[in-house]
This record gives structure tokens, C-alpha cells and sequence, in this order.
């Protein structure tokens, strides 16, 4: 185990997957390092992180008290912490229908949230040639996904289970970078205006002591470079 710390968490400071794990392992009370791997030098491709996810993406989790078992996908690692660790389903739903909707929003963040949003942060921040077409299609998309969002929270203060759930948790860090940065000056977004009820529920989640907490630690590593 290292030093003492039940899990061992591999990460990124500024991409959005890794955080999502890390919320969840705070609002669980549990104790984890954070390993941050260096993009750019290529640390994710390597070898050494490899042999852990053969994807060579962040995140993956190794849990020290169960004979060092390794899982990546964020969405696969927050739902193996609550089966096996929220024993009072604090950030979890019963089995059954609701199971069923929690899983429902996780697919929909990792099918329908984070690679258009990843798509639209790489082609308005990264694509080395500027292509209106691509940007603008995946800005729209996630224009299209906020909608779907706010039918939904319009009616209700959580996604499932009317309470904060790992499924309310896997959204924040991709809709922060929507909100924050890729959405910036394009048209006339204004998501107070356009979509209230997802202002509010990402506003009230930005506000959770265990997301406020790890968000300063990114924060703190962001402004140390
Ligand atoms: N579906 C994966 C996505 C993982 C992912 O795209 N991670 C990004 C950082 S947030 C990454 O490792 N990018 C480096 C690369 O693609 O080379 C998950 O949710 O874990």
C-alpha cells in the first residue's frame, strides 16, 4: 500500500476524467495519492502506466486493500467505489429501476458528454488548423446535451434518486470547461439565461464541500505552473 493511502489514483491536473474519481473517493471519506501523469512527456503511453490501463488515458484507481486491483474508465471506477465501499449508499441508489437510471446518466456523460465536449475543446483549443465546421458542430452538440440536461433538471433537483449521486458527480469537471472556457463568446451563450435549472444543480454541486475541496486542489496545482 502506499504510504498508508488505501488507493492509488492515476490522474492529469487539468483533464476533466480524473477528477470525477477523486470527488467520489472524498465524498466517501476514503484515502488515496494522486499520481498526476505528465501528458506531455508522454507518461500515459508508457510502459510503467500501461501495464495498468492498456488505453494509455487517465483515470485509473488501484485499490491497495483488495490485492491491488486495477480499474480505469472513470465511470467503470466510480461504480466499482460505491458497490464495493458506500455500504450506506450515500452517493448511490438502491438496486433496482433507479440502479438502472444512475446507469443510464453514465453512459449518457461517457457516450454523450465527454467525447463531444473533448471533441470541442480539441478542435476550438488544440486542432492545429482552424475548421469552423468541426467546431462549430461540436459546439452545438454540447448546446444540444445542455438541453437535454435541463428538460430533465427542470423537474427535478438531482439526476436520480433525489439525492447527490455519482451520476450529478460525473458531470461537473466537462461542464465547467463548457461553461468556463469552450463555450466563451459563442453566440449568445448565456447559461444563467438558456439553461437555469442546470446553472443551478451545477452551481449547488460546485458547492459540495468534498467538490469544492478537490477543486481547490486542482486549482492550487494549475497555478503552481
Ligand atoms: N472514457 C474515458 C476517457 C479518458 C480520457 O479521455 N482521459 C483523458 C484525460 S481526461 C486522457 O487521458 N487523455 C490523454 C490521451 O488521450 O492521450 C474515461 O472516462 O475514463
Amino acid at each position: 500500500m502506499s504510504h498508508g493511502k488505501q488507493f492509488t489514483l492515476y490522474s492529469h491536473d487539468r483533464g476533466p476524467n480524473g477528477w470525477k474519481v477523486a470527488f467520489a473517493l472524498e465524498e466517501l471519506g476514503l484515502t488515496y495519492e494522486t499520481i498526476y501523469l505528465n501528458f506531455q512527456e508522454g507518461e500515459h503511453k508508457k510502459p510503467e502506466f500501461t501495464k495498468f490501463n492498456p488505453n494509455g488515458r487517465i483515470p485509473a484507481l488501484i485499490d491497495h486493500k483488495n490485492n491491488d486491483f486495477v480499474i480505469w474508465e472513470s465511470n467503470a471506477i466510480l461504480l466499482y467505489l460505491v458497490d464495493k465501499y458506500d455500504t450506506e449508499k450515500r452517493i448511490t441508489v438502491p438496486d433496482g429501476d433507479e440502479k438502472f437510471q444512475l446507469l443510464q446518466w453514465l453512459f449518457f456523460q461517457a457516450s454523450g458528454q465527454g467525447p463531444y465536449f473533448g471533441q470541442a475543446a480539441w478542435f476550438a483549443l488544440f486542432h492545429p488548423e482552424r475548421i469552423e465546421s468541426a467546431t462549430d458542430r461540436y459546439k452545438k452538440e454540447i448546446i444540444r446535451v445542455l438541453g437535454v440536461l435541463e428538460t430533465v433538471l427542470s423537474k427535478q433537483e438531482w439526476l436520480v434518486g433525489g439525492k447527490l449521486t455519482i451520476a450529478d458527480l460525473s458531470f461537473i469537471t466537462w461542464n465547467n470547461f463548457a461553461f468556463n472556457v469552450i463555450l466563451q463568446g459563442y453566440e449568445s451563450f448565456n447559461l444563467q439565461k438558456d439553461f437555469p435549472s442546470v446553472a443551478a444543480w451545477h452551481n449547488k454541486l460546485l458547492a459540495t464541500p468534498s467538490v469544492k475541496k478537490t477543486l481547490d486542489v486542482r486549482e492550487a496545482l494549475i497555478s503552481k505552473k
